[in-house]
């Protein structure tokens, strides 16, 4: 199946690509930015759900074909969850990695080892022209460190390290972050159901 990325951030477009090539599902994902005239979608949820899905809705309906989108970002338990939606425009400059990971750690002060828990959370949404919907969500739970550790991966990867890992996600290989990812688990559980349209 032809399927729209409904993505404009480059890093996810990389891992999603191999994370479904990964997963055996063969599809022929088109880039949003290939489609004319499909603009920036405005991210008015307040959940990863309600954004995932209006991009993936508003994609799907300009392009006339199907579209995958993704809302993700990390939930800090101490900032009560956010950045959550927030994530990726955190200090205020969307897309700006650098800017974002320092405020968050910033913010974060010297919070004991034991209260720097956080996830990064993934919704991924097929969306049909024909009004066909599927919402899948992946999660993985760890902590922050103090000082950015790897220059692999983008965003918070340098001050995540997962549950049972000692290495942050910007210190891993792809094959390691995706096996445990949030994204890794969302788009192998839409994978089938990519690979199901017509
Ligand atoms: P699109 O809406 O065009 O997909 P975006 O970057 O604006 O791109 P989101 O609103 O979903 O997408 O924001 C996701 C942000 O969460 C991202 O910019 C990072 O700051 C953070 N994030 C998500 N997944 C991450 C990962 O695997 N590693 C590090 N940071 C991640």
């Amino acid at each position: 199946p032809r399927v729209v990325l409904a993505t404009r951030n480059e890093h996810k477009v990389v891992e999603i690509r191999r994370i479904l090539a990964d997963a055996g599902a063969p599809v022929d994902l088109v880039a949003v930015s290939d489609i004319p005239g499909v603009g920036d979608v405005v991210e008015t949820g307040v959940t990863f759900h309600e954004n995932a899905l209006l991009k993936a809705r508003t994609v799907a309906a300009a392009a006339e074909l199907p579209a995958l989108a993704e809302d993700s970002g990390i939930a800090v338990a101490v900032l009560n969850g956010m950045p959550g939606v927030f994530s990726a425009r955190w200090s205020g400059r969307h897309g700006d990695d650098v800017a974002n990971l320092q405020l968050l750690l910033d913010q974060l002060g010297d919070v004991p080892d034991e209260h720097r828990g956080a996830a990064f959370v993934s919704v991924a949404a097929l969306v049909a022209p024909d009004g066909h919907e599927v919402v899948e969500e992946g999660a993985v739970h760890g902590r922050l460190t103090r000082e950015p550790r790897g220059g692999n991966g983008f965003g918070y990867d340098p001050i995540f390290v997962p549950d049972g890992a000692s290495r942050t996600t910007g210190e891993m290989s792809d094959a390691e972050k995706d096996a445990v990812s949030h994204r890794g688990r969302a788009f192998r559980a839409i994978a089938p159901h990519v690979t199901a349209l017509r």
